[in-house]
C-alpha cells in the first residue's frame, strides 16, 4: 500500500468549520421532529450504528463488456483495495467491513490481508466465490456452467473453489459465503430445467456441509445475464426453495439489480423476512437490468421502501438474524471512492427516514383502508431531509461532516496516482 492517509486532524479541522451550521440545522430538525413525538437522538444513534460492507471489486473503476475506461491511482491488489475501503470508512463511518471476491482478491499471505484489515480498522464480511469466469490455471471450463454443469468433474472443481473460499474466509474472520452462479442457457432446449437445478442443489449440499457452525451461505439470484434464455437461480422463488432444501444456514441474498424492471422488490424482502430466509443484500440501483449504478441514484423511493420493510420487521422482532448489508456497484464514470461514500450515506439516509415513519398512523390507515393516508405517512418520512442527522452521526463517530468535500480537498486520488503506477485495462478484480 501507499503512505498517504487522510488524518484525523484533517477531519477535525474541516469539521470545525462545518459544525456551527450543522448544529443549527440539527437543532431545528430536533424541534421539528419533537413536535411529532420523535426524539432525534434515537434516530442519530440508529444511524451511527448503521454499517454496510464495501465490495472490494467496487473500489476499482468498473467497465462494461464494451470497454473499461481506467481511472488514475486505481488499487493494484487487495491491499490497495483495503486502503481505499479504509478511507471510505474513515470519512463516512458507515462502512466498517469489506466483502472480498475470489480469486480476484487472492493473496499468497491471507494472514497479511487480515492483519492489514485489523490495522485499518476493517472487518471482513461475506466472501464471494467466482465460478462465472475461467482462470488461467483451471482445468475445466465454466463456459457451460459451474455448480450445475452436466460434467461431474467441472461441478467438483466449482465446489472445491467454494470450499477454498470458506477456508480463506475463516482466516479473515468472515462469517458467510455468498454464491452467485451465472449458470443457465442461451437457447430453448439447451438445458433440462429440473436436472440442472438438481445438480446445483447437490453441489451446494457439498459446500453447505463444509460451513462452520457459525457461518451462513447466501444464495444470490439473478434474472438473466450472461445466460439470456434461462438462468438456474433466476428468481427469489428458486432461491427460497434452494435455501430451504439446504437448511438453516442457507439464506437468500437480494441484489436489487437482479430483477425485471418494475418488480416489487420491497415485497420480496417482506416475503423473505416472513419466511425466515432473508440473508442479505447487494445494494445498487438500476434503470434497465443489472446496471450496478449507485444505490438510490435512480429510484430512491424504492430504497426507502426496502428500509421500511427492514425497520418494520426489526420493530416487530421478526428478524432472527440481522441481514448482511453489502454494496455491489460498478463505477464507470465516477471516482469509485466518491460513489461508494455517497452510496453508503444514501443507505443511511433511507434507513433514517424509515425510522421516522409513524407506524401507528400507518397501521391505522391500513386498518381503515385509507390508501391516501397510508401513502402520506410514508411520504412525510421520505420527504424529511435527514441530512443534519447523518452529518451529526458522522461527526460524533469521528467521521467527516462532509465526506465528499473533504475527500476532494485532501487530493487523495492525486496522492494515490503518484503512489500507484498505472494499471493495465484488464486488471483482475476490476470489473
Ligand atoms: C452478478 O451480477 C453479481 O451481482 C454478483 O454479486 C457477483 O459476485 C458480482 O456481480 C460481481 O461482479
Ligand atoms: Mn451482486
Ligand atoms: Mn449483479
Amino acid at each position: 500500500t501507499g503512505t498517504y492517509r487522510i488524518s484525523q486532524s484533517d477531519i477535525a479541522e474541516q469539521n470545525a468549520k462545518a459544525l456551527p451550521a450543522l448544529q443549527e440545522d440539527y437543532d431545528a430538525l430536533a424541534r421539528r421532529l419533537a413536535r411529532g413525538g420523535t426524539d432525534i437522538e434515537t434516530i442519530a444513534k440508529a444511524v451511527a450504528g448503521f454499517g454496510v460492507a464495501i465490495p472490494s471489486w467496487g473500489v476499482g473503476t468498473g467497465g462494461t463488456r464494451f470497454a473499461r475506461f481506467a481511472g488514475v491511482g486505481e488499487p493494484r491488489n487487495v491491499l490497495d483495495k483495503l486502503e481505499d475501503c479504509a478511507t471510505i470508512q474513515k470519512l463516512t463511518r458507515a462502512t466498517p467491513t469489506v466483502s472480498l471476491h475470489f480469486p480476484w482478491d487472492k493473496n499468497k499471505d491471507v494472514r497479511a490481508v487480515r492483519q492489514l484489515g485489523d490495522e485499518l480498522g476493517l472487518g471482513f464480511d461475506a466472501v464471494n466465490s467466482n465460478t462465472f469466469q475461467d482462470q488461467a490455471d483451471q482445468q475445466h471450463s465454466y463456459k457451460f456452467g459451474s455448480l450445475s454443469h452436466t460434467d461431474a468433474a467441472t461441478r467438483a472443481q466449482a465446489v472445491a473453489h467454494n470450499i477454498e473460499c470458506i477456508e480463506i474466509g475463516k482466516v479473515l474472520g468472515s462469517k458467510a459465503l455468498t454464491v452467485w452462479i451465472s449458470d443457465g442457457s442461451n437457447f430453448a432446449g439447451q438445458q433440462h430445467f429440473a436436472r440442472a437445478l438438481e445438480r446445483y442443489l447437490e453441489s451446494m449440499r457439498a459446500i453447505y456441509a463444509k460451513l462452520p457452525d457459525d457461518w451462513q451461505v447466501f444464495i444470490e439470484h439473478k434474472l438473466f445475464e450472461p445466460a439470456f434464455y434461462s438462468t438456474v437461480i433466476a428468481d427469489w422463488g428458486t432461491n427460497y426453495w434452494a435455501a430451504t432444501q439446504l437448511g438453516p444456514k442457507a439464506r437468500c441474498l437480494v441484489d436489487l439489480g437482479h430483477h425485471a424492471p418494475n418488480t416489487n422488490i420491497e415485497m420480496i424482502v417482506a416475503r423473505l423476512i416472513q419466511f425466515g430466509k432473508l440473508g442479505g443484500f447487494h445494494f445498487n440501483d438500476s434503470k434497465y437490468g443489472d446496471d450496478d449504478l449507485d444505490a438510490g441514484s435512480i429510484n430512491p423511493f424504492q430504497l426507502f421502501l426496502v428500509f421500511n420493510e427492514l425497520v418494520d420487521a426489526a420493530d416487530r422482532k421478526a428478524l432472527d438474524v440481522a441481514p448482511a448489508y453489502m454494496l455491489d456497484q460498478s463505477h464507470n464514470v465516477t471516482d469509485p471512492v466518491e460513489s461508494l461514500m455517497s452510496s453508503a450515506m444514501e443507505l443511511q439516509r433511507r434507513y433514517a427516514q424509515a425510522c421516522l415513519i409513524d407506524r401507528a398512523r400507518l397501521e391505522q390507515a391500513q386498518a381503515e383502508n385509507d390508501a391516501l393516508m397510508a401513502l402520506d405517512t410514508l411520504k412525510s418520512a421520505f420527504n424529511t431531509d435527514v441530512s443534519p442527522i447523518l452529518g451529526m452521526a458522522r461527526h460524533r463517530t469521528g467521521g467527516a461532516i462532509d465526506p465528499l468535500g473533504l475527500y476532494r480537498w485532501s487530493g487523495y486520488r492525486r496522492h494515490k496516482s503518484n503512489e500507484r503506477p498505472a494499471q493495465s485495462k484488464q486488471s483482475a478484480g476490476i470489473v
